[in-house]
């Protein structure tokens, strides 16, 4: 891993105590940290490393503040320590953390997600997007019979084996492993398509008739930076499903309330068969969830045959910061305060690097958004990985000497909200200026 800090306009940040945490941590956990997107792998240099957050803002252990854009990678669309969130779980505390028995507010959670999500009629809640998704495939492969499913180069569905793919060789459509421990057998069903890109679609259910279980996607990708879908895309992608006999599965971990209070498939008014929630649901607490009409979610266990379980899953804490989330944002919906603020910060960050003679794009939905160092339109991965990831890590470091924390990747949505006021934006507009012209120098 690339562990040197690039060069900086400000010497004077520092991250003493960080770098001592990092150490020890490194002695007992993998890389010091326990999700790798933590690990600074793509921009060099050593994580800070978090004493506590409040509303906006993360506080590390070296005493650095930072706006905070990563927002535990989306759940904290309300900020940090919403008092609310935080009384109902303490609340829940007082009853017990945990029961491996159901309880009440697993179902009021329940039903908070179909009234939001038309398209969910039930809903089993799990621990982890990974979770959800690897439950999402299952279930589309054992309702309609079928083995393989299509997913799109650049989407992140967790960490299960069959997700675990790379584009193969040109000549094949069919996946290959992206990590060792994922098996040429575990990933053989895979196809991968480019995002954005109907004919591939259209082409690889031709040529597998019968056989797709399922299409796969983040209806806007956040995991490649922030790329939306083109016009029509999604809708042609229903289509071609539906002519097939092939399962939808909207993966909304990301964009589930965050962009919509009904998520991305509010927002563009395509239905999917099935479709992920996680983070936002959580409330910053462990949770996750697939859902479906319910011809199909009774085919799931004890229903019916398809098994799938978890220890933790309806944890009553993460139940109640879910639900007391949830009822925040169906209350006082914030979305279009999100739109302006989220809309301020990217036309700041673009005017700033145009100032700056820097290629580049911004890319935004709701209050998600990217900054690449791409000149033009971002499509697809292939797109995505044609970006200045150098400069971008340069970019990333100026601004965390600054007082910003952007989430450590080019290939990283950045999240706003409710928590951040215009003041926070205009100070992280300020700071990129000077950061741009910082690095445009170097
Ligand atoms: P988890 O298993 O990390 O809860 O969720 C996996 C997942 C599924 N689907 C989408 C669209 C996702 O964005 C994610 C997880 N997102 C990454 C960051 N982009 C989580 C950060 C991490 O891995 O630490």
């Amino acid at each position: 891993m690339n562990t040197e800090t690039p060069a900086l306009s400000r010497p004077d940040y520092r991250l003493g105590r960080g770098h001592d945490a990092f150490v020890r941590a490194n002695r007992v956990i993998p890389g010091g940290v326990n999700s790798p997107a933590r690990a600074f792998g793509a921009v060099g240099g050593e994580p800070p490393f978090v004493a506590r957050a409040e509303g906006a803002y993360l506080f590390d252990i070296d005493e650095n503040k930072y706006i905070d854009y990563i927002g535990s990678w989306g759940p904290m669309i309300l900020g940090h320590v919403h008092p609310v969130v935080r009384s109902a779980v303490a609340e829940a505390l007082e009853l017990g953390s945990s029961f491996g028995a159901p309880t009440v507010r697993e179902v009021e959670i329940a039903e908070a997600v179909v009234a939001a999500v038309p398209s969910i009629e039930k809903v089993r809640f799990v621990s982890s997007g990974t979770e959800a998704m690897m439950s999402a495939v299952r279930v589309a492969r054992g309702v309609t019979g079928r083995s393989k499913i299509i997913k799109m180069a650049g989407h992140y569905h967790g960490h299960s084996d069959a997700l675990l793919v790379r584009a193969g060789s040109a000549a094949t459509t069919l996946g290959m492993p992206n990590s060792p421990g994922v098996t040429a057998g575990a990933v053989q069903d895979t196809i991968l398509c480019p995002f954005n890109d109907v004919r591939a679609v259209a082409d690889a259910l031709a040529r597998f008739p019968g056989q797709v279980a399922a299409v796969l996607l983040e209806p806007i990708a956040g995991n490649m930076g922030l790329v939306p879908p083109e016009p029509g895309y999604l809708a042609a992608l229903r289509e071609l499903t539906e002519t097939h006999g092939t399962l939808l599965i909207f993966d909304e971990v990301m964009t589930g309330f965050r962009v919509a209070f009904g998520g991305a498939q509010a927002l563009f008014g395509i239905t999917p068969d099935v479709t992920a929630l996680g983070k936002v649901i959580g409330g910053g607490l462990p949770a996750a969830a697939y859902g479906a009409a319910a011809e199909v979610m009774n085919q799931v266990s004890p229903a019916g045959p398809i098994y799938q379980a978890g220890t933790l899953s309806g944890n009553p804490l993460a139940m109640a910061a879910g639900l007391a989330t949830l009822r925040l944002l169906d209350a006082e919906p914030p979305y279009a305060r999100l739109e302006r603020l989220s809309a301020r910060l990217a036309e700041g960050l673009d005017r700033a690097a145009t100032d700056a003679g820097i290629p580049h794009v911004v890319q935004r939905v709701g209050s998600m958004l990217t900054l690449f160092f791409h000149d033009g339109p971002v499509r697809n991965y292939d797109d995505a990985c044609r970006s200045d990831t150098r400069l971008f890590a340069r970019f990333f470091w100026e601004m965390l000497a600054r007082g910003v924390y952007l989430p450590c990747s080019q290939f990283e949505a950045a999240f706003v909200s409710t928590a951040h006021t215009e003041d926070d934006l205009d100070q992280t507009i300020q700071a990129a200026r000077e950061a741009l012209q910082a690095i445009r120098n170097f």
